[in-house]
């Protein structure tokens, strides 16, 4: 690296932590400045920029702002809450753990309940974790974004989850401080002290959490905070928000702050677990241990470079073309292939083909609350042969994913079965050093494959927790990669955001100021691009932000079309043909500007 981008990128590493850096945004919703320029990045330099991004998560606090990762703070609340855990794995009569949250968070919420229901049953213990996600589990393969905006919901959902419980220990996440769902549910802890203790986990100092008012309530998602923070005073409540820096696509929280949440769920829970049955008391010393386990998680992923560009420029270019990437995953992997895929519709306005995930044994497998989700989500590797298979050629991309400890010989008969119809097949494998596994001919049908090698671990299942976290890195690199590849970014913000929620309804008037227009004028252009009107009426003025939301649903290129009017005063239908014309939207906003 040149000396000169060397030191830009040192200064820019910790820019966004200064207080004059977009300082009307939560640390959630700024831009990172390592990515400004991601959209114009070769495939090796969007790797490059995503490595810097994931390694923020692990720096050291610099000032008095922001408590990170390893903050002495944090870790001390992780002792504290794993060894409530502790607590109830001791004596789980009448008691649950209950994680939810909303989109990605909700989908980490399901995984890591399964993961250490798993680990309880392998002990022959009932299982004591139960997962929430807003939306239900048709949202852990497919956007539902409004429930996001419904607090009763919230509270609804946590009083079945929990109903004859008499000790519940409740973990919300909400990455931004900002879910009403979630903030509905903290607020049913706080007025039933007897029964709940109320965890948050987000990634926002307190006085960023979202203050909005949530329709129909007294309580703000910040106010809600407040009354926890004083709580925490006493250990009644606690909060474990460290901020692991801005997201490489604004406000993209399915990347750090879903890997942030793995992280540090994982390490409560496996030290909870390692108390309970090992007679490992919970200390700093080994929640720091685990914590550095998941910074090497990092190094050795970001080692395969070379590997994870390739992967990425062969599915930027199968998007380019129109055409699709498949994950075929094993165990877990398959999981994050899943999330990972379905997290593309809303993030890119992906369509449901372009980018979709599949997973050994199907439904059965994924062990989801409400079990299958009908017809329009086919997961099983079997969906994939009848529905996929058939029409795929060398211009979609296969990724097969999985470990030395999956069943090597089904992985090899895929791969022969995906050869008949495309030579664009490749495989990530995950294993430890020195193992012999038997995966030489799956090697030889790839045209490319990538081998990760871990250190023998200390234990099998911290192992298999940095075998996912690293499929989520790269997962998330490559879909996000591609899409950039594909001209869906501006800058590095993701403009045709759906405006599906209250969140995104704000987040989508901020990105119109990029036009240089106030505020006020960028709503009424959004608000006429949900309307499709050229002129509001007083109807729509006067209608809420959820019947907003509602209407956009149906909606596509909601924030373009307001923005090509903003840039060029032209009518919607103008901005229609525009659009046509120049359908990369990075394009679009460009000759715009120009
Ligand atoms: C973000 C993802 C969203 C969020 C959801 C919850 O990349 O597409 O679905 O997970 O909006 O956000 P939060 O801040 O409450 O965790």
């Amino acid at each position: 690296m040149a000396q000169s981008e060397w030191t830009c990128s040192l200064s820019s590493v910790h820019e966004w932590e200064s207080p004059d850096y977009e300082p009307s945004l939560p640390v959630s919703e700024k831009s990172n400045p390592l990515t400004r320029d991601i959209d114009r990045a070769s495939a090796s330099r969007i790797v490059r920029m995503l490595q810097a991004c994931d390694a923020q998560m692990f720096q050291e606090e610099s000032g008095a702002t922001y408590q990170r990762l390893l903050s002495e703070q944090v870790v001390a609340t992780l002792m504290e809450v794993a060894q409530k855990v502790e607590i109830i794995l001791k004596d789980p009569r009448d008691s649950l753990v209950v994680l939810s949250g909303c989109g990605t968070s909700g989908r980490l919420a399901f995984l890591i309940t399964s993961a250490f229901n798993r680990a309880l049953q392998e002990l022959s213990q009932r299982s004591l974790y139960s997962y929430i996600i807003a939306g239900g589990d048709r949202a852990l393969l497919s956007s539902q974004e409004a429930p996001e905006d419904d607090p009763k919901l919230g509270m609804l959902s946590l009083k079945k989850v929990c109903e004859g419980k008499k000790r519940v220990l409740f973990i919300g996440i909400s990455c931004g401080l900002s879910a009403p769902f979630v903030a509905g549910q903290l607020e049913l802890c706080l007025q039933h002290p007897e029964v709940y203790t109320p965890v948050l986990v987000g990634f926002n100092p307190p006085h960023q959490a979202r203050n909005e008012p949530i329709p129909g309530c007294t309580f703000t998602f910040r106010s809600v905070v407040q009354r926890m923070q004083e709580l925490a005073k006493s250990h009644k409540a606690f909060l474990i928000n460290p901020a692991v820096g801005p997201e490489a696509v604004s406000g993209s929280s399915r990347m750090k702050g879903g890997s942030a949440t793995k992280i540090l769920l994982e390490v409560v829970l496996s030290a909870a677990h390692a108390a309970a049955f090992t007679n490992t008391p919970v200390t700093y010393k080994g929640i720091l241990q685990h914590m550095r386990a998941y910074e090497k998680t990092l190094d050795i992923t970001y080692a395969q470079k070379e590997g994870i560009s390739a992967l990425l420029e062969a599915a930027g270019q199968s998007l380019q073309r129109g055409r699709r990437v498949c994950y075929l995953g094993w165990g877990s992997l398959a999981t994050l292939g899943l999330i990972d895929a379905s997290e593309c519709i809303p993030t890119f306005g992906a369509d449901y083909e372009d980018v979709r995930g599949f997973i050994s044994g199907g439904y059965r497998a994924l062990n989801n609350n409400e079990g299958p989700l009908g017809p329009d989500f086919c997961i099983a590797h079997e969906d994939f042969l009848h529905l996929v298979l058939p029409s795929l050629d060398d211009r979609d991309v296969v990724l097969l994913l999985y470990t030395q400890s999956d069943d090597v010989s089904d992985v090899e008969k895929m791969a022969l079965r995906v050869r008949e119809k495309t030579s664009n097949l490749h495989a990530v494998c995950h294993r430890v050093e020195g193992d012999t596994a038997a995966d030489d001919d799956i090697n030889k049908l790839c045209s490319s494959s990538l081998k990760i090698n871990w250190p023998p671990p200390a234990s099998g299942s911290l192992l298999h927790m940095q075998w996912e976290l690293s499929t989520k890195l790269l997962l998330n690199s490559l879909s996000t990669g591609a899409h950039v590849l594909k001209g869906k970014i501006y800058q590095n913000h993701m403009m045709d955001v759906q405006v599906t929620n209250s969140k995104l309804y704000c987040r989508a008037t901020r990105l119109l100021q990029l036009s240089g227009c106030p505020e006020i004028q960028c709503e009424e252009a959004l608000l006429k691009a949900v309307y499709r009107v050229d002129e509001l009426t007083v109807d729509i003025t006067s209608s809420d932000i959820i019947t907003h939301t509602h209407t956009a649903r149906n909606r596509t290129k909601v924030v373009p079309l307001a923005l090509v009017c903003l840039l060029t005063g032209c009518s919607l239908m103008e901005a229609e043909t525009h659009l046509q014309q120049q359908p990369i939207v990075r394009e679009a906003v460009e000759a715009c500007l120009a």
